[in-house]
């Protein structure tokens, strides 16, 4: 059976909880904006699509000994921005401070190894970036960026420790997406 799969760093609880409650404030002042469930908030580090079952067994392989080789790590970022960065805004984000010390060397391994196990490569450039909301129409998109460009709240942080990177399960519904840990990889620790 394939599975429709991303490797990803989950978020700490709290982290969940406060990213949430900062989408809740801009999903309370605009219409049409999606907020997912705060169980669902997630730094996708690889989106992969469709792989096999052996293909999974072959991933866990790679992510097991490529994470045992990377400390354990912290994680800051802060405020909001949108894709795209002009326009009606279709996605509401929160991004990572200095992603160069330690998330993108990972996201470069990670990137390669999968380049040896047959994945293409992102044509796009990685933008670290946990979605916190969708927005549904153009016009909900003009909203929002006006809302954003009036409250940037720049003064808001979150922080986490980084222990594992896991693959994950995207299964799709109507009612939204539903995440599943197929693989988690523990980082080293100390
Ligand atoms: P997004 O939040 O910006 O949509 C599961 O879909 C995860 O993989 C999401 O975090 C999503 O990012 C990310 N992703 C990256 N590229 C993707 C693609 N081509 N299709 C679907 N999801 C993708």
């Amino acid at each position: 059976m394939a599975h429709r799969t991303f490797i990803a760093i989950d978020l700490e609880e709290g982290v969940k909880s406060l990213l949430h409650a900062w989408a809740r404030t801009v999903e309370a002042r605009v219409t049409g904006l999606r907020v997912p469930s705060p169980e669902n908030l997630h730094l996708t580090l690889k989106f992969l699509g469709e792989v096999s079952e052996a293909q999974v067994g072959e991933l866990g392989e790679a992510l097991a000994s490529l994470a045992k080789n990377i400390s354990v790590f912290d994680l800051r970022g802060s405020g909001f921005s949108l894709f795209p960065s002009q326009g009606p805004a279709r996605v509401l984000w929160t991004g990572v401070l200095e992603p160069e010390r330690q998330l993108l060397p990972l996201v470069e391994k990670i990137e390669s190894r999968c380049l040896e196990m047959g994945f293409k490569r992102e044509g796009r450039p990685f933008r670290p970036h946990i979605t916190l909301g969708r927005i549904k129409n153009p016009e909900a998109g003009d909203h929002v960026r006006s809302y954003i460009e009036d409250n940037p709240s720049p003064q808001k942080t979150w922080t986490q420790t980084v222990r594992d990177v896991r693959l994950k399960k995207s299964t799709l519904s109507r009612s939204g997406p539903d995440y599943k840990d197929l693989i988690v990889a523990p980082l080293q620790i100390g």
